[in-house]
């Protein structure tokens, strides 16, 4: 919407900007988005300048009966301009990463904890087994609980590393085990606190195979700091392999 009200802002917003590479499916038009609003803010800006120093060069008193023109007409003018932007902002964001995940998309959990993110993936049965925070046990390979007693948590893979099909929707799952973390990968433009006691979902594709660090964005405690891990994007062919590969030795 704010394209078609400002084509000019919407062309010089088009223009390159020293962001990450961009690695997701809907990546660019948060980009463009991020950057029309940057372009607008400087816009603003100057012209708020302008308008001050037209003030102390011309030093006219403005009569009361003038304020609507100078006071209330753009402040309503700014005040679309901001609710546009805002609702767009919304559509591009919170509408689309958070509901209508396809039916076909990937699933995959991911779960924070001091100071580490593990990613699990629900095996041949397409369905995530029971975990339990009583079987918590990292040093014994349980870092996530998972119930043996339970059939569907038999061939579920879990890894530190996050390894995902080029050009397919995941929708990830973020928990979070002790305190708040922040899941958060730049290139696939996404960031998401992954809050204990919930269970929040938020769906991507991505899109250029490569290698991306996965951040944690909160600060959670004193290894804050290390708090990161891999997300590697590869072909289909190659993510079929490496989930084959884990299945033997999950199942083992
Ligand atoms: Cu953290």
């Amino acid at each position: 919407m704010a394209d078609r009200l400002l084509p000019p802002l919407a062309w010089i917003a088009s223009l390159s900007w020293p962001l990450p590479i961009d690695a997701s499916a809907h990546g660019p038009a948060v980009d463009h988005h991020l950057l029309l609003n940057l372009w607008i803010a400087l816009a603003l800006l100057a012209i708020a300048h302008l308008i001050l120093l037209s003030g102390l060069i011309l030093r006219r008193r403005t009569e009361a009966t003038n304020l609507l023109r100078v006071e209330y007409i753009p402040l309503a003018a700014l005040a679309l301009l901001f609710a546009t932007l805002t609702i767009k902002a919304e559509r591009l964001w919170a509408a689309t990463r958070y509901t209508g995940a396809s039916l076909t998309a990937l699933q995959i959990e991911a779960t924070g904890v001091q100071f580490a993110w593990y990613f699990r993936y629900p095996g041949l049965d397409a369905t995530f087994g029971i975990t339990r925070p009583q079987l918590i046990v990292p040093a014994e390979g349980n870092p996530l609980g998972l119930d043996p007693t339970d059939p569907h948590a038999s061939d579920d893979i879990v890894s530190s590393e996050l390894v995902l099909p080029a050009n397919r929707e995941v929708d990830l799952r973020l928990n979070a085990q002790d305190v708040i973390h922040g899941f958060s990968v730049p290139e696939l433009r996404l960031k998401q606190n992954a809050v204990p006691g919930q269970t929040i979902h938020i769906h991507f594709t991505p899109a250029t195979p490569g290698t991306y660090a996965i951040l944690c964005t909160q600060l959670c405690g004193l290894g804050h700091y290390r708090m990161n891990a891999t997300l590697h994007v590869v072909s289909s062919e190659e993510f079929a392999t490496w989930l084959a590969a884990h299945q033997k030795e999950s199942t083992q």
